[in-house]
């Protein structure tokens, strides 16, 4: 089969954000466009050549027509094995297993996440190294050098490879592998919770559960493990058909965008357990009867359990979570003895403390949450976790929540989200407040007085790799928190991202509704950033 090489010419945003790039389909669609990334992606990790890949994506618009052409590059670029899941699907989560399990060198995880699909709306890919978690920044930013140089790629000229069978096929040299994209996430899920206990939970008669897979990725996954594997009626499952298009829907599980399974869980006759997973499988949204369990919380919970749970019965190494992430974690490292880390916004990030053994739990407030068994956060673990602790402690979800605010406190919680905001608005806002940290600390608001104001920057502690801008935090006295970041996985605009967050020990004051017990803080926030007046918003899109 002949190999020709393509001349091209770079484009100017190929980029990758918070989790590798992500544009509107039309622009993935340009002659080349794909190509030049995929390319530069091959110019980056040269131990690709000779070695196995792994590929597949959340099955979202453009997925096949992408792996068809990226199976033709990997064959022209001497890949030696590529595993690509059935249908060209693979989760998030399910990709990290694989390229673990099998020893991959790497993979390719063509996914915009949460974001909607369709011919008109997102699509994304980015590269994950062979530890199975997404490439750190030395390499996106190698791949993106690259792609402002490129100035050829490589393709064979080979007719689509079936991708409907499991088993074996050539293109070329290379063997193209279509593996079952659900079995080896499946085995390895069974290895980590006690599947007989929640097997009996579903029998018992006495709890039902809604999942929500959004017309996403994770429905074929919740029907092998929850339906098949654990006995879950099949009313349990919710919207299990990925489609194309997500229904039109936006798979992001939040209180706003999985507003149909809210509505059944804070309906009458409410399930006992709802739980919701976003695009690519990676996210988790976790509630109860009449109850949100916050994704900072969740991840605080999961580590003061985790002992309950096979897979963590020997304690776990430490804790690790976003920035802006509730310290609501922190309380359970501090109780425990156990290490805790703040990182920038990014699972990237946690990779380097997984590898190095010093953390066992990490978690974001963007409905993120995972565990060393692979190196993506993953939305059902979230949910197996989830159901796991409820078989054990035989207590529903708003009693084991209140329970451990008892415990540790309570750490009020929310993210206001401001979507689709003209770009230079958004980074005059943030540059206002760059402007303000040499007066900040010691001024008084209200009740609470400024403790310190500064711009994130990370220093890896493995790697000693710094990374800086990674958010505003205004600190508060008391420990109260106001951050303010632009989002980096948008594709339209800018999103502004504001987090906030007041500890309220008090066991008789930790029942207000959350937007209630911040009122102070989110009108502080817009006071310091002036989020009216640059943005011309009177409200968040999102807030959660
Ligand atoms: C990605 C990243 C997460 C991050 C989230 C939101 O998630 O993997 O680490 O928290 O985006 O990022 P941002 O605030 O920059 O929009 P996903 O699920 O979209 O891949």
């Amino acid at each position: 089969m002949q190999v020709t090489d393509v001349r091209t010419t770079p484009f100017a945003d190929q980029k990758p954000g918070t989790s590798g790039l992500r544009k509107k389909v039309p622009v993935f669609q340009q002659p080349h466009y794909l190509e030049n990334f995929v390319q530069s992606i091959f110019d980056s990790v040269p131990g690709l050549k000779g070695a196995t890949l792994v590929l597949g994506g959340d099955g979202r618009y453009y997925n096949l027509t992408a792996i068809q052409t990226i199976l033709k590059m990997a064959a022209a670029n001497g890949v030696t094995q590529v595993l690509v899941g059935r249908d060209g699907l693979l989760s998030t989560p399910a990709a990290s297993c694989v390229i673990r399990k099998h020893r991959a060198t790497g993979g390719i995880v063509l996914s915009a996440s949460p974001n909607p699909a369709g011919p008109t709306e997102d699509f994304g890919i980015k590269y994950n190294t062979d530890n199975g978690g997404p490439a750190p920044e030395k390499i996106t930013e190698a791949i993106y050098a690259r792609s402002r140089a490129i100035d050829h790629y490589r393709i064979m000229q080979a007719d689509a490879v079936p991708l409907d069978r499991l088993g074996e096929q050539r293109l070329g040299d290379m063997r193209v592998v279509v593996i079952d994209p659900v079995a080896d996430y499946a085995e390895l899920m069974e290895s980590l919770f006690d599947f007989p206990r929640i097997r009996a939970l579903f029998q018992s008669g006495h709890f039902r559960m809604r999942f929500d897979a959004m017309h996403a990725i994770t429905g074929p996954y919740a029907e092998e493990i929850l339906l098949r594997r654990l006995g879950a009626p099949t009313d349990s499952l919710l919207n299990a058909t990925p489609l194309e298009d997500f229904g039109g829907g936006h798979p992001d599980p939040n209180l706003t965008y999985a507003h149909a399974l809210v509505d059944i869980l804070f309906g009458t006759d409410a399930p006992d357990f709802g739980a919701a997973s976003d695009g690519d499988g990676d996210r988790n949204m976790i509630l109860g009867r009449n109850f949100f369990v916050t994704p900072s919380d969740s991840l605080a919970i999961l580590a003061a359990n985790a002992t309950l749970v096979p897979g963590y019965a020997q304690g776990i190494a430490g804790i690790a979570r976003s920035m802006p992430t509730s310290q609501a974690a922190d309380r359970v490292a501090a109780a425990l003895n156990l290490p805790c880390y703040e990182t920038p916004t990014g699972w990237k990030f946690f990779g380097n403390l997984l590898d190095a053994g010093k953390v066992t739990l990490c978690g974001e407030e963007s409905f993120g949450t995972g565990s060393d068994h692979v190196r993506e956060k993953d939305g059902l673990w979230a949910v197996l976790f989830w159901l796991n602790l409820l078989a054990v402690r035989k207590q529903s979800v708003a009693g084991i929540v209140q329970e451990h605010w008892q415990r540790f406190g309570r750490n009020y919680y929310s993210r206001h989200d401001y979507e689709g905001v003209d770009s230079a608005a958004a980074t005059a806002l943030i540059e206002d407040l760059r402007a303000q940290f040499a007066t900040l600390p010691g001024r008084r608001f209200g009740a609470y007085t400024v403790a310190y104001s500064d711009d994130f920057a990370y220093t890896d502690p493995i790697d000693a790799s710094l990374s800086t801008n990674q958010g505003i935090r205004i600190g508060f006295t008391d420990g109260s928190r106001i951050v303010f970041r632009l989002s980096g996985t948008g594709t339209e605009g800018a999103t502004l991202r504001v987090y906030l967050e007041r500890y309220e020990a008090d066991t008789t004051k930790q029942g207000l509704d959350s937007q209630t017990a911040l009122a102070d803080l989110i009108r502080i926030a817009d006071e310091l950033a002036g989020i009216a007046r640059h943005t011309g918003r009177d409200r968040p899109t999102v807030i959660t």
